[in-house]
């Protein structure tokens, strides 16, 4: 595709509602594009992205973090720019050592990945010894490093039932999420799987959790459901949340899933008319322009103060002068990559 022709289809790509900024901010997209091309750069853009910054980037480099770093390894392109919060354009990197992997604001952090520490996995490992420890994907390096297996929210269930056969034992630790180990726990009983689940919160006063997800609070879906006329079951309408929010509000919904496992669910339910996303705004937006006939309710104001540091300005000045590198120590590098391989092993 020619620039142009990339153009245009991004101007055709955007919700309806974005056409203005879209002719606001054009030659800061135009520059952007031509510097993708002469630098032969792959920017990669999570869901989570403002509408403008994620039609940057081609289809099918568009996703979760997982995928947008398994598709980072299987591309030639020498530099990555990763649209994204900073612990996913380092996972990009523990798995694509030899490139150069930048992000547009190093600053760009995560409630969940900031609030724990490898110090903090050493002291789970010293209360229980010999139980394996899974880390959730929203988290730095040298958390994953100490970790047993890494899992995202769309593998979470399957990598605590491999941790818990593996090491023989009724106990494993989820990290560091403890609405998400909350969620998973439920899950676990739910299925008749007999394993404790260990999260931050459950038998000590450490807790970390999506300071996003956790706004969304069972009575917004209630209200929501009234108010848009959307019954629990419903066939045509479906409210789907993400399992990094209250257990309470996860109960309220028709689904509970990971981005790529929301995508997955609409596209899979053609019968579907409206749709509420309990999740970060920009999600919605990214679904509504992807999805243009269903209507999908957006009430929220629910946005994650970390993704929104990612801008045009701030990508055009990344790739203009290569800089906000992210770097990550070679011996962490490779302890934290064998977490991230035994997750990918047990997906095969
Ligand atoms: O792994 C990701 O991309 C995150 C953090 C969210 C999700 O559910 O895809
Ligand atoms: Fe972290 Fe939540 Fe923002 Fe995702 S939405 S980057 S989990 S704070």
């Amino acid at each position: 595709m020619t620039i142009l022709e990339k153009m245009e289809d991004i101007e055709k790509s955007l919700p309806k509602d974005q056409s203005i900024d879209y002719l606001a901010n054009k030659e800061l997209i135009l520059n952007i594009l031509e510097l993708r091309e002469r630098k032969n750069v792959l920017i990669l853009g999570h869901n989570y992205m403002a509408p403008l910054v994620y039609q940057l980037s081609n289809e099918n480099q568009r996703g979760d973090s997982l995928a947008l770093s398994r598709y980072a390894a299987r591309a030639n392109n020498l530099i990555i720019l990763f649209d994204g919060v900073r612990f996913m354009a380092e996972t990009a990197k523990i798995l694509n050592p030899e490139k150069k992997v930048l992000i547009a604001d190093l600053a760009a952090g995560c409630s969940l990945a900031d609030n724990f520490s490898a110090k903090d996995v050493l002291d789970y490992k010293n209360r229980y010894p010999g139980v394996p420890i899974v880390t959730y994907i929203n988290s730095y390096a040298e958390v994953k490093a100490e970790s047993d297996y890494c899992c995202t929210s769309a593998n979470g269930l399957d990598v605590i039932l491999h941790a818990a056969k593996e090491y023989n034992k009724d106990k494993v630790i989820f990290i560091p999420d403890s609405l998400m180990g909350e969620n998973l726990q439920d899950d676990l009983d739910n299925n008749g799987h007999k394993i404790d689940l260990i999260y931050p919160g459950k038998y000590d006063e450490k807790f970390a959790r999506c300071e996003v997800h956790e706004m969304i609070k069972p009575e917004d879906i209630k209200n929501i459901r009234l108010q848009y006329n959307m019954q629990k079951g419903a066939k045509d309408t479906a409210v789907i949340v993400h399992p990094e929010c209250l257990k309470e509000t996860v109960e309220e919904a028709d689904f509970s899933g990971s981005t790529s496992a929301m995508t997955k669910y609409v596209r899979n339910h053609s019968e579907l008319k409206k749709v509420y996303l309990g999740t970060e705004c920009e999600m919605t937006s990214n679904m509504a322009a992807e999805f243009p006939g269903i209507e999908f309710i957006k009430t929220c104001n629910v946005f994650c103060q970390h993704m929104r540091r990612i801008n045009l300005e701030k990508i055009l000045y990344s790739l203009q002068n290569e800089v906000y590198e992210i770097h990550v120590d070679e011996d962490v590098r490779k302890k934290a990559r064998l977490s991230i391989d035994r997750m990918l092993e047990i997906g095969k």
